[in-house]
C-alpha cells in the first residue's frame, strides 16, 4: 500500500444532503438501513485488516441500542488535514466520501453496499464518539447529528494502537432504532468466512447475561462451505481455488447429494445477489472443466452431447469471492458485477485449477460426472412429461387447483391472489374477500423442502403444485412472467415462528423458481394486526406492531382515555379473526398495508433457508418434536 497521505482524502459534499435524503446513501431508513450503519463502520476496520494492520474487530450492541466498534489497527490519523485545516479524523467523519482509501493507490477492497463511509453514519446518528489511539495516547472527538460538539482532544495515555467508535442512530431518521443481534451475527459470520483469519466478536449488552460470540475461521471460504454443508452428504472433499493478481479470486466448492445448487458470490466482501461476470466466469469454467475431463477420459463418447451447466451444478455448494479495484455494479439492486475482465479471468482460473484437481482425483471426478449424468436424464424425462401435460392441457383446457377460490377478474393488472397458510384462515379469507378481483389459495399439509427436490418433483408436489398452477406461468427456465394470472401474489401467514418459516420457504421457492416474479415486484406480504384495542362506544383500533400499539395508546391518552379502560386483544393467529375483521384489517385495499417483497428480501430468505438447512437441523428437530403444529408444515 502506498504511503498514507492526508491529501488523498477527497472532499466531496456536506452532510446536510445525507440527512435530507438518507435513502440515497444507505438504501432505506428501515431496519435494513439501520443495520447498514454498522456495516459501514465495520468495513473501515476490515479495510485496515485487509491492509494487514489489524486482526480483530469487536462489536457490541449497547443497552440503549448504540453500537460500539473497536479494532486493533493503526488508528485513524489525527494530524491536521492540509487543505481543510482540521484533524484528518474529523474530515473522515464530516466530509462525504472522505476516507483516504478511495481512488489512487490504496483502494477500498472491503465496503458496504454503497461504500459511502463513516461520514454518512455520522450524519444519521444522534451521537458519535470516536477514539483513535496512534501510540502517543488516546484521542477523542464527539459529534451530534454530524456536527462536532467536542473537538479532538487527548483523553488518556495509551501505548496500544487502535480505533473505537460508538454511535447512536438517529430516531428522527430511522423507522426503528432497535438492532437485531441475529442479523448482525449472520453478517459478521459471513465477513469472517470471507476474510480468512480475521476475528470478529459480537456481544449483545441488552441481554441479562451478555455472552461474546466469536467468528474466526482459519479455513476462510472452505470453512464457509463446510458450514453450509454441515448436514448434507458430501460427494467429494472441499475444493479450493485461489489466484492472486490484479483481480484476486478465492473460490471453495463441494458437491453433495442434494439436488439444488447453492451458489454465493461476493465482490469486495459484498454479496452480489444478482451475480454478474465473476459468477458467469465460474459457471462457464466449471462446465468446461468437467466436459473436457469427461471427453478426455471417454466418459462422454463422441456421439454424446456435452453436459449442461445446470446438470453439472446439481448438488454443488460454491462460494465465489473476488477483490477488484474498481468494481462496476449493475442491476436492480446494484449487486451485479459488470466488469468484463472478471469473466475471462475467473473462467480461466477455474478451468486451469479445476482441471488439474480432476486429473489428480479421478474417483471424485467420476462421482460428480455420474451425478451430472443422472441429473441430465432426470431433466430430460421431466421435459418430456411436461410437454405431454402441455399438449393435454391444450385439449382439456387448463386445470386450476381444486382448493383455489378464483376471482372473476381475468386481467392480471387488476387481480390478486392471497396464498393463505392454514385451512381456517383460508375459510375466513374466502368469506371476507372481494371475489371480483381477489382469489384465495389456502395452503395445507407438508411443506416441501425445495433443497432436497429436483425440479420435476417440484411440479408434482402437492403443496407447490397448486401455487404453480394458480399463478399459471410455469417454473424454472420455463417460467414466463407475461403469463401470470394475478398481478399481486400476497402471502398471508401468522405472525409467529410457524408463519415466518412458511414465508421463508415460499420466498425461497419464488426466488429460486420464479425469480422474475420477485424482480418485477409482484410478491407482497400481508400485514395482519397484532393487537386490537376496544372500548365501549369506540370503534375498534388495530395495531400492527409494538411501536404502533404504543403510539395509538398515547394518542388515546392525549384524548383523555386512560390505558386501564381500554381492552386489548393480542392476536396469535389469523384464525382468531372473523371474515369481516380479516377483510377490514388485512385485505381491503383501502385500509390494509402490504409490504412489497424486494429481491434482496427473497435472496435473504434463500440464504436463511440455506443456512437453516445446514446449521440447524438438530436443534430444529428438537424444536419440531416439541411442536406438533410445526410437524405438519415442514418436511425435514
Ligand atoms: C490509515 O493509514 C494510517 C493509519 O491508519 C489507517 C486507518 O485508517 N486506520 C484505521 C481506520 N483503522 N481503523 C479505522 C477505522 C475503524 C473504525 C471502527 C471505524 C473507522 C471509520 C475507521
Amino acid at each position: 500500500m502506498a504511503d498514507y497521505n492526508e491529501n488523498q482524502i477527497q472532499v466531496l459534499e456536506g452532510l446536510e444532503a445525507v440527512r435530507k435524503r438518507p435513502g440515497m446513501y444507505i438504501g432505506s431508513t428501515s431496519e435494513r438501513g439501520l443495520h447498514h450503519l454498522v456495516y459501514e463502520i465495520v468495513d473501515n476496520a476490515v479495510d485496515e485488516a485487509l491492509a494487514g494492520y489489524c486482526n480483530e474487530i469487536n462489536v457490541e450492541i449497547l443497552e440503549d441500542n448504540s453500537i460500539s466498534v473497536k479494532d486493533n489497527g493503526r488508528g485513524i490519523p489525527l494530524g491536521i488535514h492540509p487543505k481543510m485545516g482540521i484533524p484528518a479524523i474529523e474530515v473522515v467523519y464530516t466530509i462525504l466520501h472522505a476516507g483516504g482509501k478511495f481512488g489512487g493507490e490504496g483502494y477500498k477492497v472491503s465496503g458496504g453496499l454503497h461504500g459511502v463511509g463513516a461520514s454518512v453514519v455520522n450524519a444519521l446518528s444522534e451521537k458519535v464518539t470516536v477514539e483513535s489511539c496512534n501510540g502517543d495516547g488516546a484521542f477523542q472527538i464527539t459529534f451530534e447529528r454530524g456536527k462536532v460538539v467536542e473537538k479532538l482532544h487527548k483523553v488518556r495515555e495509551e501505548t496500544k494502537r487502535g480505533t473505537k467508535v460508538i454511535f447512536k442512530p438517529d430516531s428522527e431518521i430511522f423507522e426503528t432504532t432497535i438492532y437485531n443481534a441475529e442479523t448482525l451475527e449472520t453478517r459478521f459470520r459471513e465477513m469472517a468466512f470471507l476474510n480468512k483469519g480475521l476475528k470478529i466478536t459480537l456481544e449483545d449488552k441488552r441481554e441479562e447475561e451478555p455472552k461474546q460470540k466469536v467468528f474466526h475461521y482459519e479455513g476462510g471460504l472452505a470453512s464457509f462451505v463446510e458450514y453450509i454443508n454441515k448436514n448434507k452428504e458430501a460427494v467429494c472433499p472441499i475444493i479450493s481455488i485461489e489466484s492472486k493478481g490484479d483481480i484476486e479470486v478465492d473460490i471453495a466448492l463441494q458437491y453433495t447429494t442434494a439436488y439444488s445448487e447453492t451458489l454465493l458470490s461476493f465482490v469486495n466482501n459484498i454479496n452480489t445477489i444478482e451475480g454478474g461476470t465473476h459468477l458467469d466466469g465460474f459457471k462457464r469454467g466449471l462446465t468446461k472443466a468437467f466436459n473436457d475431463y469427461a471427453r478426455k477420459f471417454n466418459i462422454l463418447k463422441d456421439k454424446d452431447s456435452n453436459l449442461q451447466g445446470d446438470d453439472i451444478r446439481e448438488g454443488v455448494t460454491a462460494i465465489v469471492s473476488v477483490r477488484i479495484r474498481e468494481p462496476e455494479f449493475e442491476g436492480q439492486t446494484k449487486t451485479k458485477l459488470g466488469n468484463s475482465e472478471a469473466l475471462g479471468l475467473v473462467n480461466s482460473v477455474v478451468i486451469d485449477k479445476l482441471s488439474s484437481y480432476l486429473e489428480e482425483h479421478p474417483k471424485e471426478a467420476k462421482a460428480v460426472i455420474d451425478k451430472a449424468l443422472s441429473a441430465s436424464r432426470a431433466r430430460e424425462a421431466a421435459r418430456k412429461a411436461r410437454e405431454l401435460v402441455r399438449r393435454k392441457s391444450v385439449l382439456e383446457s387448463t386445470t386450476l387447483p381444486g382448493k383455489l377460490a378464483d376471482c372473476t377478474e381475468k386481467n392480471a393488472v387488476r387481480s390478486e391472489i392471497y396464498i393463505v397458510e392454514g385451512d381456517s384462515a383460508g375459510g375466513s379469507a374466502k368469506q371476507g374477500r372481494d371475489r371480483t378481483f381477489q382469489a384465495i389459495l389456502p395452503l395445507w399439509g407438508k411443506m416441501l423442502n425445495v433443497e432436497k427436490t429436483r425440479v420435476d418433483k417440484i411440479y408434482d408436489n402437492d403443496k407447490l403444485n397448486p401455487v404453480i398452477l394458480a399463478i399459471g406461468a410455469g417454473i424454472g427456465n420455463d417460467f414466463d412472467v407475461s403469463k401470470i394470472r394475478y398481478g399481486k401474489v400476497i402471502l398471508m401467514a401468522d405472525a409467529d415462528v410457524d408463519g415466518s418459516h412458511i414465508r421463508t420457504l415460499l420466498l425461497t421457492f419464488f426466488f429460486r423458481y420464479m425469480k422474475p416474479l420477485v424482480e418485477e415486484g409482484h410478491i407482497y406480504i400481508a400485514q395482519p394486526p397484532l393487537f386490537k384495542l376496544s372500548k365501549k362506544g369506540m370503534e375498534d383500533i388495530y395495531c400492527y406492531n409494538e411501536h404502533d400499539l404504543e403510539t395509538k395508546l398515547e394518542e388515546l391518552e392525549a384524548k383523555g382515555i386512560k390505558r386501564e379502560s381500554i381492552g386489548m386483544q393480542r392476536y396469535k393467529g389469523l384464525g382468531e379473526m372473523n371474515s369481516e375483521q380479516l377483510w377490514e384489517t388485512t385485505m381491503n385495499p383501502e385500509t390494509r398495508t402490504l409490504v412489497q417483497v424486494k429481491l434482496e428480501d427473497a435472496a435473504e430468505a434463500d440464504k436463511i433457508f440455506t443456512v437453516l438447512m445446514g446449521e440447524e437441523v438438530e436443534p430444529r428437530r428438537e424444536f419440531i418434536e416439541q411442536n406438533a403444529k410445526y410437524v405438519k408444515n415442514l418436511d425435514v
